[in-house]
């Protein structure tokens, strides 16, 4: 079958060239024009991966925030998860293989993994703008067919609706319907309803301006407009009819740059958002009373959240354990004030948005956010089915019963399988109404302490190892007592290094009382990783 199968796909899509390319943080990413073999096996690999689990695959070709050129692909495990760990390898096992050996690595992982062949396999698949990712969706679906899987394609959507649209497939509906109205009607319904009876607003505004990215996010914001009626006005920007995708637009380039992107004329008074090319990521920012710029990065978004959830679940009068997982990225100031002000402990993840959601996992209720803006909530299933059932307790005080009513409608607009930029939006809109917050308000929560980002390029990024939280390196030996000797120059100060995930570089952060002394911390760090 393997044989048969790997004769049909290489005429096509033979591997042109002996380059190495590794299933990474979040997939494989690379030019688009070195993809399509590689997409191909993928949709072989994702028939393996549904008949073993028994249940319907996803695979999402996008390439994120990067340039338009780039292209990129993920496989998305039954519940909306990102693919196993361990199965990261055998993705780059066959993607790497040479044409001729092709059926032989399919077979053996037939073998190891015990995969019964007759077991019927479903495959969703989705894709985003990028002009190569017409040609790649069917070099994936002609993958998927030479093992006879079934292909369902959902054409444009973005990253976390196709991994909501894995979880609704598997779960017969229970998550929801499993299309993109299903999906637009579930968030619009949840967020009119926590939005509707709340009179004072405060200083809150409900028209929000959001920078798209020129990506798939765009049309997709639109649609799901359509159902929210008058209870949010959103001016779609760099919605691709224009402009090149993530080219100075999107939530990398406002996060990076720390400015507003093209497109949107900043003014005092405007709430902005900005989303990256496949809309799992999202940054609120605005201009200050100081006319100044200010990002609202996913610590922010995070913090905001954490507070919510917290005193709602407080209000019920359940005992649940709410936790915040960051990453080493997250801005001192933000775990500080969750941590003294919120009571929320937090734990600290490595980068990459499969370790956070693995950690929060460990909580009844895990927030999760990178400090770039990825993250969402979840709920364990003990925990959904207290709250289910204290909305309808009759022995609950009637302000309990809301309390659970409340986050009842709040968990139906989080997107828990994955960082929705789309859901987290409609999240934040809902918290900052409910607390009566401007821009301004939300800002004041607390201040971040000034901190740099370098890079740094070295010979073999792999020398240098990290503990699992990445806040200290391990290897090479002395790199760590010598950040540890910076550091105590300076006032707040933390550093660390960590070799990138999707670069060859190293990345360098530090963070002081002052910008100076930050800026001085991350170049004196740079020196020492050489
Ligand atoms: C990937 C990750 C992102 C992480 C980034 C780090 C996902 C979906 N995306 O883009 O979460 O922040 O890698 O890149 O997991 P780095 O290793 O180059 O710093
Ligand atoms: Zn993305």
């Amino acid at each position: 079958m393997t044989e048969e199968a790997v004769r049909q796909i290489t005429p096509y899509f033979p591997r042109k060239s002996d380059k190495f390319i590794q299933y990474g943080t979040a997939g494989f990413r690379t030019k688009g024009s070195d993809l399509p073999h590689v997409i191909c096996r993928m949709g072989l690999l994702a028939v393996l991966r549904s008949k073993l689990k028994k249940a319907c695959i996803g695979v999402m070709i996008t390439a994120s925030h990067n340039p338009e050129d780039d292209n990129g692909v993920k496989l998305v495990d039954p519940l909306g998860e990102m693919l196993e760990i361990s199965w990261e390898k055998l993705a780059t096992n066959i993607a790497n293989v040479s044409d001729d050996k092709l059926s032989e690595v399919l077979s053996s992982i037939i073998e190891q993994e015990k995969i019964d062949m007759a077991v019927p396999a479903t495959v969703i698949c989705a894709r985003d703008t990028r002009p190569s990712s017409v040609s790649l969706s069917e070099a994936l679906q002609r993958g998927i067919q030479a093992l006879n899987g079934e292909c369902i394609d959902f054409g444009l959507l973005t990253t976390p609706q196709l991994h909501y649209m894995v979880r609704c497939k598997n779960t017969n509906g229970a998550y929801g319907k499993c299309t993109e109205n299903g999906y637009n009607a579930k968030l619009a319904v949840s967020f009119v309803k926590l939005q509707n009876p709340v009179t004072d607003k405060g200083k809150y505004t409900s028209e929000l301006t959001v920078d798209c990215a020129n990506g798939v996010g765009a049309n997709k914001v639109k649609e799901l407009i359509k159902f929210l009626g008058d209870s949010l006005t959103v001016n779609v920007c760099n919605d691709g009819s224009t402009g090149k995708l993530n080219y100075m637009c999107g939530a990398d380039y406002v996060k990076v740059n720390q400015c507003s992107p093209n497109g949107i004329n900043l003014t005092p008074g405007m709430k902005c958002a900005s989303y990256d090319g496949d809309a799992d990521r999202i940054v609120y920012f605005f201009m200050g009373a100081d006319n100044k710029f200010h990002l609202m990065d996913g610590d922010r978004i995070a913090t905001l959240v954490a507070g919510y959830l917290k005193n709602l679940v407080k209000e019920t009068g359940l005992t649940l354990n709410l936790g915040l997982v960051q990453t080493a990225y997250a801005n001192g100031s933000s775990t500080k004030y969750i941590t003294d002000k919120l009571q929320v402990p937090v734990a600290c993840a490595a980068t990459g948005v499969k370790h956070l959601h693995a950690m929060a996992v460990g909580f009844d209720i895990g927030v999760y956010f990178e400090a770039n803006g990825h993250g969402t909530v979840i709920f364990s299933d003990t925990a959904e089915a207290k709250i289910r059932e204290a909305g309808k307790n009759e022995s609950l005080t009637e302000a309990q019963r809301k309390a659970a009513e409340t986050l009842c409608t709040s968990i139906d607009l989080i997107n828990q399988t994955v960082g929705d930029a789309i859901s987290d939006m409609l999240l934040v809109e809902v918290i900052l109404c409910k607390q009566g917050y401007d821009m301004q308000a939300w800002f004041e929560c607390y201040s971040d302490l000034p901190n740099r980002q370098l890079k740094v390029k070295v010979k073999d990024r792999t020398v240098i190892k990290t503990t699992a939280d990445e806040t200290q390196a391990t290897s090479p030996d002395g790199l760590q007592s010598a950040i540890d000797e910076l550091v105590k120059k300076y006032n707040s100060a933390r550093s660390f290094v960590r070799p990138s995930g999707t670069e060859d570089i190293v990345r360098v952060y530090a963070e002081a009382d002052t910008q100076e002394a930050a800026d001085s911390l991350a170049n004196e760090v740079c020196k020492v990783v050489y």
